[in-house]
C-alpha cells in the first residue's frame, strides 16, 4: 500500500539530486566540445551541399525508372514471394489528398520453409527523405495478420509470433496530428494485443492495448481495429505485444512520430534518418520460459541466447548441435551504409525483453545523444550506450571518421550481462550482436568503396559497463537538457512511497512487488471496463478520495489501483530493495525524473524541495523541476531509489510496471487511474467490449500461467 513520504529514512545528503543550472538554449555552453572545433560546421555545410545534390539526381532517377515516389520504401516485398491466392494489403496511407495502397501477402508455411521470406529488407527502417514534415493530418492505416511462422533470424530456427509474416514489425512513421489505424486480425494460436509504447492516448486509453488494464486480448480467430490520433509528442517510439512475453516472440516494430518542429529541437542537423532496434533473442518460445520463469524455486529468469540487431544476427550453428540451425539463409549481419562526410541521426531503440544493451561503434567513441525516450536533448558526447529494455536514444553520428583505410567499423550492442542475477550466459550463447557499418561515397571515385567489405576493427571501447544505471543518471557537466526546456510543477499533490522487491512467498514462488502487491492482470475483465461501470453506477468503491484505491473496488493484493480525481500531480519514490535494476514503464505518460541514487531515499530536502514535494524550499534554487529530463522507462538501480513526478492529466487506467519482461509478467506492476471525474461520463466502444466475449480459455492463451497452476488454489 502507498504510504506517505514521512516514512523515508534518512538525511544522507551524498547521493543529492544536483543539476546543471544552464539554459538549455545556449548550445555552446552545454556543449562546449562543439565551439572547440568550428571546421566541421564547414566541413558539414561542403558534404551537406554535395548531399543535397546527390538526392536531386536520385529523385530524378526515381522518378523516371521507378515511378511516383509515393510508392517506392515504404514496404517492397518482391512480387515473387506473393502467393496468388491469399494478397494481404499491408500498408494503406490514406491522405485528403491521396490513397496510397501498397500489398505483401501473410507467409504461407511452405516458404517459410525454403527461404528466409520473414525477413525485413534493411532499407524498410531508413527513413524516406523525402517525407512531408507539413502534410495536413493524414489517417495512415495498416492491415496486420498476427501469424506463427518457423524463422531462424539468427540460424536457429524456432516458432516465432509476427505481424504479416515479417520480422521485425514494419516502421510506423507518422506526423503528429495524424491518426494510426491498425486493422488487427489474429491468425496465431495465442490471444494477443498491441501496445504502443509511449504513446499518450489521451482520450483513447481503451487503444492502449494492455490486457488486464484496458482491454480484453484479441483471442485467436477475432479481430480488432486500434485506432488513435497521435498528439503532443514526437520522437522513437515502438509497439510491442502486450500479452504475457510474446513480444519476444516476434511481436515489435518501431514507431517514429515527426515533430513540425523537428529540426529546430534537434540541435544537430543530420542528412539521414533511421532506426536501430536492438533486442535480446531467446532460441525458445515465450511460453514455455514464462513458465519456467514463475515456477517453483525459479529465482533467476530465463537468460537470452543472444543478441540481435535489426532483427539479424549469425550465430554458429555447431553450437547448437541439437537445434535445427541454418546460418546461410535467414540469418546475415545487419549494415548500415553511411554517407562518408554526412551526419546521420540513428535511433536506438531496446526493443528486447530483458536485458540491458551497451551500445558502441568501433572508431568512433564521442556519440552525441540528442534524443530519450521521445525527448529532444542538447547533444551529451558518450562514449557508450547503455540502454534498458524501453528505452530509445537517438544519436546523431558523423561518418568523418578517415584514419581506417576500409572505412568499415563494428557497430556492437552488447548485453549488460551485470544486469542479470547471473553475470554469464549459457556457455554456446554470444551476449553480442555486430552489425556493419559502412561509410559509402557516391561523389569521390577516388574513394570508391566496395560494398561488400567486412569490418577489420577491435572493440575500443573500454571496459564493458557494469553498473545497470540509466545514462540521464550521470551528474553535471553530463546531464541531459530537454529541447525545449519544461518546468515540473513545483507542487505535488501526492507524494506515494513504493517498495520494490522480488520476493519469494509460498510454494517457493517469487513474484515481483510493489509494496505488498504483486499484480495480476484480470484478462476478462480489464481495470478501465470496471472502473467505468463502478463509476457511471453510482458505486461508491470506485469515487473515492485520491490514493490507493477501496479493497472493494480492486483486490489490492493483486492490483493496486493508484486514483485521482481531476487533473494532480503526483510523486512516485521508489526504493529498491532488490539487487538488480529495474527500468519501470508509464503507459501514457512521460515523467519528470528528479531523482536517483543508491542507497535511501534521502528525502526531499536534499533536492531542494519542501517535505511530500509541496513546493521549494528556497524561491531562488529551483534546479530540481528547472528542466529535468523526462522518460517513460526509468530505472530504480538495486538497493537505490528513484523519484519521479507525473502530471496525472490523462483519463484512463495506465499500467506501470518493470519492463524486463519476466519481473513484470511475474507482478512488478500497479496501475493508475486518472481523472476518475472524467471517466464517469465514458463509453466503452463495442468492439472492445466483444472481445470480452471470448472464453476464459481462449482469452488466456499465451498469458502468465496463474499460481494455481502450482500452487492448486483458485484465489489467483
Ligand atoms: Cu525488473
Amino acid at each position: 500500500m502507498a504510504e506517505q513520504s514521512q516514512r523515508l529514512l534518512g538525511d544522507n545528503n551524498d547521493n543529492a539530486y544536483t543539476s546543471d543550472d544552464k539554459e538549455y538554449g545556449d548550445l555552446e555552453e552545454v556543449h562546449p566540445r562543439s565551439r572547440r572545433e568550428p571546421w566541421w560546421r564547414t566541413y558539414l555545410f561542403f558534404f551537406a551541399v554535395l548531399a543535397s545534390l546527390l538526392s536531386l539526381l536520385m529523385l530524378v532517377k526515381i522518378g523516371f525508372f521507378d515511378g511516383p515516389a509515393t510508392k517506392s520504401t515504404q514496404a517492397a516485398p518482391s512480387e515473387e514471394h506473393v502467393p496468388e491466392t491469399t494478397p494481404v494489403p499491408v500498408a494503406v496511407t490514406t491522405t485528403a489528398a491521396e490513397v496510397v495502397t501498397t500489398t505483401t501477402a501473410a507467409a504461407s508455411h511452405e516458404e517459410i520453409e525454403t527461404e528466409a521470406s520473414f525477413r525485413r529488407p534493411e532499407s524498410d527502417y531508413v527513413l524516406d527523405p523525402r517525407w512531408d514534415y507539413n502534410a495536413p493530418p493524414t489517417v495512415r492505416e495498416y492491415n496486420w495478420v498476427v501469424q506463427n511462422i518457423e524463422a531462424n533470424p539468427d540460424g536457429v530456427f524456432r516458432t516465432m509470433t509476427t505481424i504479416n509474416g515479417k520480422f521485425p514489425g514494419e516502421l510506423i512513421r507518422c506526423n503528429e496530428g495524424d491518426t494510426i489505424v491498425v486493422n488487427v486480425e489474429n491468425r496465431a494460436v495465442n490471444a494477443t494485443a498491441l501496445h504502443w509504447h509511449g504513446l499518450f492516448q489521451n482520450g483513447t486509453n481503451h487503444m492502449d492495448g494492455t490486457p488486464g488494464a484496458t482491454q480484453c486480448p484479441i483471442a485467436p480467430g477475432r479481430s480488432f481495429r486500434y485506432e488513435f490520433t497521435v498528439q503532443g509528442q514526437s520522437g522513437t517510439y515502438f509497439y510491442h505485444g502486450h500479452q504475457g512475453a510474446e513480444a519476444l516472440d516476434g511481436m515489435i516494430g518501431p514507431i517514429v512520430i515527426h515533430s513540425r518542429d523537428e529540426k529546430k529541437n534537434q540541435l544537430l542537423p543530420y542528412d539521414t534518418d533511421r532506426v536501430v532496434l536492438v533486442q535480446d533473442w531467446y532460441h525458445d518460445h515465450s511460453g514455455g520460459l514464462l513458465k519456467e520463469a514463475l515456477a517453483p524455486g525459479s529465482e533467476s529468469s530465463p537468460l537470452p541466447n543472444g543478441a540481435l540487431i535489426n532483427g539479424a544476427n549469425v550465430v554458429n550453428c555447431d553450437a547448437y548441435p541439437d537445434r535445427r540451425c541454418d546460418n546461410t539463409t535467414g540469418a546475415r549481419l545487419p549494415a548500415l551504409d553511411l554517407e562518408s562526410g554526412a551526419s546521420h541521426r540513428l535511433r536506438f531503440i531496446n526493443i528486447g525483453g530483458f536485458a540491458w544493451f551497451e551500445v558502441s561503434l568501433d572508431r568512433h567513441l564521442s556519440l552525441p545523444v540528442t534524443e530519450i525516450d521521445g525527448i529532444d536533448v542538447a547533444p551529451v558526447l558518450e562514449k557508450t550506450l547503455l540502454i534498458a529494455p524501453g528505452q530509445r536514444y537517438s544519436v546523431v553520428l558523423t561518418a568523418n571518421e578517415t584514419s581506417t583505410p576500409d572505412r568499415a567499423f563494428w557497430l556492437r550492442a552488447r548485453i549488460t550481462t551485470h544486469c542479470f542475477a547471473e553475470y554469464t550466459l549459457a556457455g554456446q550463447d554470444n551476449p553480442q550482436a555486430a552489425a556493419i557499418v559502412r561509410y559509402t561515397d557516391s561523389t569521390n571515385s577516388r574513394l570508391k568503396i566496395d560494398k561488400n567489405r567486412i569490418p577489420t576493427t577491435n572493440g575500443d571501447s573500454g571496459a564493458y559497463i557494469v553498473v545497470c544505471q540509466d545514462m540521464n543518471t550521470r551528474k553535471a557537466p553530463n546531464t541531459y537538457q530537454p529541447v525545449p526546456a519544461l518546468r515540473a510543477p513545483e507542487h505535488a499533490d501526492h507524494s506515494y512511497f513504493f517498495r520494490l522487491n522480488l520476493e519469494i512467498h509460498g510454494y517457493r514462488l517469487q513474484r515481483g512487488y510493489l509494496n505488498e502487491s504483486s499484480y495480476r492482470p484480470n484478462l476478462l475483465s480489464p481495470a478501465l471496463y470496471r472502473a467505468i461501470d463502478g463509476l457511471k453506477s453510482g458505486n461508491a468503491s470506485f469515487n473515492t478520495p485520491d490514493g490507493v484505491a477501496s479493497a472493494a473496488a480492486f483486490d489490492r493484493s493483486t492490483e493496486l489501483v493508484i486514483a485521482h480525481k481531476e487533473i494532480k500531480v503526483i510523486d512516485l519514490i521508489f526504493q529498491n530493495f532488490d539487487e538488480g535494476s529495474h527500468p519501470l514503464h508509464l503507459h501514457g505518460h512521460q515523467m519528470f525524473v528528479l531523482g536517483s541514487g543508491h542507497g535511501y531515499f534521502p528525502g526531499y530536502e536534499s533536492f531542494g524541495l519542501k517535505p511530500d514535494g509541496r513546493g521549494l524550499l528556497d524561491p531562488h534554487n529551483d534546479s530540481a523541476i528547472a528542466n529535468p529530463v523526462r522518460r517513460d522507462v526509468v530505472s530504480v538501480e538495486g538497493f537505490g531509489w528513484t523519484i519521479v513526478r507525473v502530471v496525472v492529466d490523462n483519463p484512463g487506467v495506465w499500467k506501470f510496471h518493470c519492463h524486463m519482461i519476466w519481473h513484470g509478467d511475474g507482478g512488478m506492476g500497479m496501475l493508475l487511474l486518472s481523472r476518475t471525474d472524467d471517466l464517469k461520463d465514458w463509453t466503452i466502444p463495442e468492439a472492445n467490449r466483444a472481445l470480452c466475449e471470448a472464453s476464459a480459455s481462449e482469452l488466456e492463451l499465451g498469458a502468465a500461467p496463474k499460481d494455481s497452476l502450482w500452487t492448486h488454489a483458485n484465489d489467483r
